[in-house]
């Protein structure tokens, strides 16, 4: 007998009831894992519920307009047999109400959360207000979603809305809309490995799926560039060490990552520039008046970018501490999507594994992104001798369309000054 499940709302970060303002899937209808299966919005985001079990919908408990949260079933499903998806995101099940009927949670992290963010056009500052399928369906067919009217409520841009826009540009004289598929890059060819030995297909985590298309996404769209420098931080770990027991009877492992963080809020500070994110017209910058951090955290399943918010506004302690936590979300996968979203800036750290330089990729609509390799000592010439001292390789990825080398340079001096005298954040 197939197996009938009621589908519920996840946690969805800060949200208490949200609005359903899309119903992606109808009874009847075959779905498979990580299909979205309706969209929920609140006063800040749009988040779509993705389906973390394949099989038939038997029935949609909700309509178009009401309000839920986290917890409330809104989907009745009838399971295939071989169904759920990979065990990093397997939910706990929710108390069953009878012998046929088992609870599930749609996974945490597999909602695709957009912003509702600010875009700046010639005329005005509005809202580019759109679901995620919306954009999505936009992006497939190249129309440029912060061009877009929308007609829905709140003046949400809905799928028609695109279709018109598309039939208008393209009836509109002269006008040139880009290619709807097809971006020329050539394929990699396809090959079949078992030709030259066994070979073994394992599935990618859903967490390395959606970093993947994120990656895939900045690498394509923002032409980067890497700058290179080396600090010397023998005075900074001197010091950590040196407060290491006293922070370690409140409870905090003091991370070298956590004056890191402090020192690039400063350099984020001088240099606005950084802290932006290029308007989608790609003619204005959104400058953020905030210092949210996000860190790259290695995970068994893939990397996650939590943000730690407010860095000005915390101490090394706190920034420390509040590292381990997320990191430890991180690890067991309870990161929230209020977790994940809001960052002005990535560090990404492999200096706890080795390496004395990378290339990391910008985590877009970022413009930079710092990674931190291995500290060693090295011979240092003082001027008469070469001395040991402990040096950090620093690596700073940027957008070249918003941030010149020149000022790439200066960002990078300034945050080994930092580094190099911590007491400098005093000034
Ligand atoms: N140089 C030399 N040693 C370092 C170091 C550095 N830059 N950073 C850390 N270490 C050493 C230290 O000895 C540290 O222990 P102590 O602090 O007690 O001395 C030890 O490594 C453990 O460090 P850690 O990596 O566990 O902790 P962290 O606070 O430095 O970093 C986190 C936390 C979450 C960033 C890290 O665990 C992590 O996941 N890094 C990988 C991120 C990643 O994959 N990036 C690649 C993205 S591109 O694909």
């Amino acid at each position: 007998m197939e197996k009938l499940i009621d589908v519920c709302v996840p946690d969805i970060g800060d949200f208490q009831q949200v609005e359903v303002i899309e119903v992606l899937v109808a009874p009847g209808e075959q779905i498979v894992i990580d299909q979205p299966l309706i969209t929920l919005e609140s006063d800040k985001a749009s988040m779509e519920i993705p389906a973390e079990v394949a099989g038939k919908v038997v029935e949609v408990k909700v309509r178009l307009g009401d309000k839920i949260g986290e917890g409330e079933v809104f989907l009745l499903l009838e399971a295939s047999s071989t169904t759920t998806s990979s065990s990093e995101t397997a939910p706990a099940p929710v108390p069953m109400p009878d012998q046929n009927t088992a609870h599930v949670t749609a996974p945490r992290q597999a909602f695709e959360v957009n912003e509702l963010k600010p875009v700046m056009d010639d005329q005005s500052q509005r809202k580019e207000h759109a679901s995620p399928s919306v954009r999505r369906f936009a992006r497939e067919l190249g129309a440029d979603i912060g061009r877009i009217e929308g007609t829905g409520p709140k003046g949400r841009i809905l799928k028609d809305d695109v279709k018109s826009w598309i039939k208008r540009t393209l009836s509109a004289p002269g006008s040139g809309l880009s290619a709807p598929s097809g971006s020329g890059i050539p394929p990699v060819p396809e090959i079949d490995f078992s030709q030259f030995g066994s070979t073994e297909i394992v599935a990618l985590s859903r967490i390395k799926r959606i970093s993947g298309t994120h990656l895939h996404r900045s690498w394509l769209n923002l032409p980067m560039v890497t700058v290179h420098e080396e600090v010397d931080i023998t005075a900074l770990e001197d010091f950590r060490k040196s407060i290491k027991e006293e922070a370690a009877q409140e409870g905090v492992r003091v991370t070298s990552l956590a004056f890191i963080m402090k020192s690039l809020e400063d350099a984020l500070r001088i240099f606005p520039h950084f802290n932006a994110s290029l308007g989608s017209d790609g003619q204005s910058l959104i400058c953020k008046k905030f210092f949210n951090i996000g860190v790259a955290v290695d995970t068994s399943n893939g990397l996650v970018v939590p943000v730690i918010r407010d860095v000005e506004q915390k101490s090394v302690y706190q920034i420390s501490a509040e590292l381990a936590e997320l990191s430890a979300k991180a690890r067991d996968g309870k990161l929230t999507p209020t977790d994940l979203s809001g960052g002005c800036m990535t560090i990404s750290s492999l200096g706890g594994i080795g390496c004395t330089a990378f290339t990391p990729i910008v985590n877009a609509p970022e413009v930079a992104i710092l990674g931190v390799s291995q500290a060693r000592m090295q011979p240092v010439w003082n001027g008469n001798e070469f001395v040991p001292r402990l040096m950090l390789p620093l690596d700073l990825s940027f957008d070249h369309r918003v941030i010149d080398g020149a000022e790439a340079g200066r960002f990078l001096v300034r945050l080994c000054q930092t580094l190099g005298d911590i007491r400098r954040l005093l000034l």
